[in-house]
């Protein structure tokens, strides 16, 4: 092995046997920045010229291959070499390339890859091009080389939802040509010196099979169906499709489109989301705090949000003892859990094995001492204040003093349930999304008590269940349900001003959610609304304007889709403008003296949407919200807001 030659602060390599071994090294994820580029281009240059080079092999440092182009150049003037430059030059090089994937390889790392003359990987490789997930498509190669390899359909499917490949798939669909039993380079340098001489096969220079334009158009049509006007869907697609273009041509299409995408507010709003998401878990002052340890996680109130619960935390490899009011509740609850498990297990989302270890981690049981063993307790029982310091005031005669307490309460003050405990220290909300084992929303309350290390410990525990987590004080409805309250009450002021409920659910699909804001309450029912506004009605503000069209859907039995009439009416279960409603609103407006007027789409988006940043702002000025992205990353993973438009606050700009 040869000293280490640096052809860049991130790109170094070293001879063995005439293989020059390229390593990128650019933590944290080798992402294909301007160094990592000038340094390919100058080890291919070398390898090209210096007659002791048979072949090379390139690999990354780490865990990573490369994570793809580095997303934090997007936006600013392109630095030569462009990463599709490098990437023909690996191509065109005269000598045998071959990838050595250590690791993941996403967008650009998979794109360098595909240009290689062969590709061998670590088991713990996986692939995919991502890019679509940030409002652009492959620009080096992708939508061209992948379908030379795969075929148009897959490629169409595995580039559209942007999904990760691993390995076994990765292989049997020809992405990938080889896994490397034993050591990674070893196998890269035995395949260098058999291709050593040989014709070299070139992606590019590969004909894409025929395929079968039915075939495509089922792959890609409900793809595009769910779109809901994300250009680079429809891009990706067509650039795919027509890839048995000449190669230079396709790549030509390619970048253009690439650069397009890239520049759009589109684009420019999923990346902020990227970074958003990455963000939300960096809180000040965490940063030098260890968290609880927690393997043990007792779970009060088995019933949907509770059962939901204990799956995610089953799956996260938590042992979980569930606790309700009775033995037979307690069964029903261990029922309802397993049944979920049971359906990832049929799906294949979840193996035999798999199975297997996760029940036998749960128990269940209606004995407040069987928690004693709990490193953390979420209570996840009827949302009454009464009923839930009545818990925890008993879980504190049974559990540790350092076990943290978590409180999932949606509308409650979880400072009142705190100081009613005897440690409020060790208490905080953790306010899952019902399904609560689907939803990767979770919003980490901090209490006004809450020890550092319990907030830190809180963050931990819902990285490991995958989730993720947004910091939030102490408010009526946290973050998420004070700025749905706040739209609610615009929409409801818009009915009072002229709109009617289907014009605003219009409104709202047409900007990009799946469904409107009525359609949506019908389906979650009224009345739990109903109840709160009249537990308020004598604390309400007599002088803040209150639309009281809803009350009147409520008092004539009109409770949402269940009743089979609320803001639409339901003849056979399907959501139907209802001329009763219409009048019930009419009569209201009159009541009030309104002169109702007409809204377009426009002008209702921008109402709604101006009604969120609002309260966004005061969320952020009362401290109740860290930062505007944390806002954002609320109603996109809580409320059905498009990512692709950024978030509320990402749209006021
Ligand atoms: N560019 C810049 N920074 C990146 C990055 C990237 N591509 N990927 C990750 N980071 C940062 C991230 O912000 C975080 O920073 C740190 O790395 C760890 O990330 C031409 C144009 C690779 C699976 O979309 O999916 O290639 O918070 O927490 O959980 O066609 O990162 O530490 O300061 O996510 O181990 C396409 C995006 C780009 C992949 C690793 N590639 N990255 O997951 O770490 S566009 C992607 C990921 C492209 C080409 C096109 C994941 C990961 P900080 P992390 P992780």
């Amino acid at each position: 092995m040869s000293d280490v030659t640096t052809f860049s602060a991130t790109v170094s390599a070293t001879t063995r046997n005439g293989i020059l071994l390229v390593t990128i090294d650019n933590p944290p994820v080798n992402a294909t920045s301007a160094d990592v580029r000038l340094g390919l281009s100058r080890a291919l240059a070398h390898a090209e010229a210096e007659p002791t080079i048979s072949g090379m092999a390139i690999t990354g440092a780490g865990k990573t291959f490369v994570g793809g182009a580095d997303i934090r150049e997007f936006g600013k003037p392109p630095v030569e070499p462009t990463l599709p430059d490098v990437i023909e030059k690996i191509e065109a090089l005269s000598k045998p390339v071959v990838a050595a994937l250590n690791g993941t390889a996403l967008g650009g790392g998979l794109e360098l890859a595909l240009a290689c003359h062969y590709r061998i990987a670590s088991p713990m490789a996986q692939v995919g091009l991502p890019e679509v997930k940030l409002g652009i498509v492959p620009g080096a190669g992708g939508t061209q080389r992948l379908p030379r390899l795969i075929g148009v359909p897959a490629a169409i499917e595995l580039i559209t939802s942007g999904r990760i490949a691993k390995i076994n798939e990765a292989l049997s669909l020809g992405i990938l040509d080889e896994l490397a039993e034993t050591d990674l380079i070893d196998v890269a340098i035995n395949a260098l010196q058999k291709l050593a001489g040989t014709p070299l096969r070139r992606t590019g220079e590969l004909a894409v099979a025929p395929a079968d334009p039915i075939e495509i158009e089922k792959v890609s049509g409900k793809l595009l169906a769910k779109a809901r006007g994300q250009k680079a869907l429809a891009e990706a697609v067509r650039l795919i499709a027509s890839s048995h273009r000449p190669l230079g041509e396709g790549l030509a299409d390619e970048r253009a489109t690439f650069l397009t995408l890239r520049d759009s507010r589109e684009a420019a709003a999923l990346r902020h989301v990227f970074f958003a998401e990455r963000e939300t878990s960096k809180v000040t002052g965490l940063e030098d705090v260890d968290a609880r340890p927690v393997n043990t996680i007792g779970i009060c109130g088995l019933g949907l949000m509770g059962s939901g619960i204990a799956v995610s935390a089953l799956g996260a490899g938590y042992t979980v003892i569930g606790l309700d009011q009775t033995p037979e509740a307690a069964e029903k609850g261990r029922e309802r859990i397993i049944g979920l498990l049971e359906r990832n297990l049929a799906s294949g989302r979840q193996d035999q094995a798999g199975f297997d270890a996760q029940t036998a981690r749960l128990s269940v049981t209606a004995t407040d001492a069987d928690l004693a063993a709990c490193d953390l307790v979420i209570e996840a029982v009827f949302d009454d204040l009464d009923v839930k310091i009545d818990l925890f005031r008993r879980l504190d005669k049974v559990i540790r003093p350092d076990t943290i307490l978590a409180t999932n309460t949606s509308y409650l003050n979880p400072d009142e349930i705190a100081s009613a405990t005897r440690h409020p220290g060790r208490v905080l909300g953790l306010h899952f999304f019902s399904p609560a084992h689907v939803m990767r929303l979770l919003e980490v309350v901090r209490c006004s008590e809450t020890a550092t290390d319990v907030l830190a410990t809180g963050l931990a525990v819902a990285k490991r269940l995958r989730k993720l987590p947004v910091v939030t004080g102490v408010t009526e409805g946290f973050i998420g349900n004070r700025i749905f309250s706040a739209y609610r009450r615009e929409a409801e002021f818009l009915l009072e001003d002229g709109a009617l409920p289907h014009e605003i659910d219009a409104a709202l699909e047409d900007y990009g959610f799946p469904m409107g804001l009525f359609a949506v309450n019908d389906m979650a029912g009224l009345e739990i609304a109903w109840a709160r506004r009249k537990r308020q009605m004598a604390t309400r503000d007599p002088f803040e304007r209150y639309v009281e069209i809803a009350d009147r859907l409520c008092e004539t039995g009109r409770l949402g889709q269940k009743s089979g009439r609320g803001w639409y009416a339901y003849p056979d279960g399907k959501r139907t403008v209802d001329p009763q409603v219409t009048a019930i609103i009419e009569a209201e407006r009159a009541k009030k003296g309104v002169a109702a007027r007409s809204f377009s789409r426009e002008e209702i988006q921008q109402r709604l949407l101006n009604a969120m940043a609002a309260e966004g702002e005061a969320l952020l000025a009362e401290g109740i919200a860290a930062r505007a992205s944390d806002i954002d990353l609320v109603m996109i993973n809580g409320y059905g807001f498009p990512a692709h438009k950024g978030g509320p606050m990402f749209e006021k700009g």
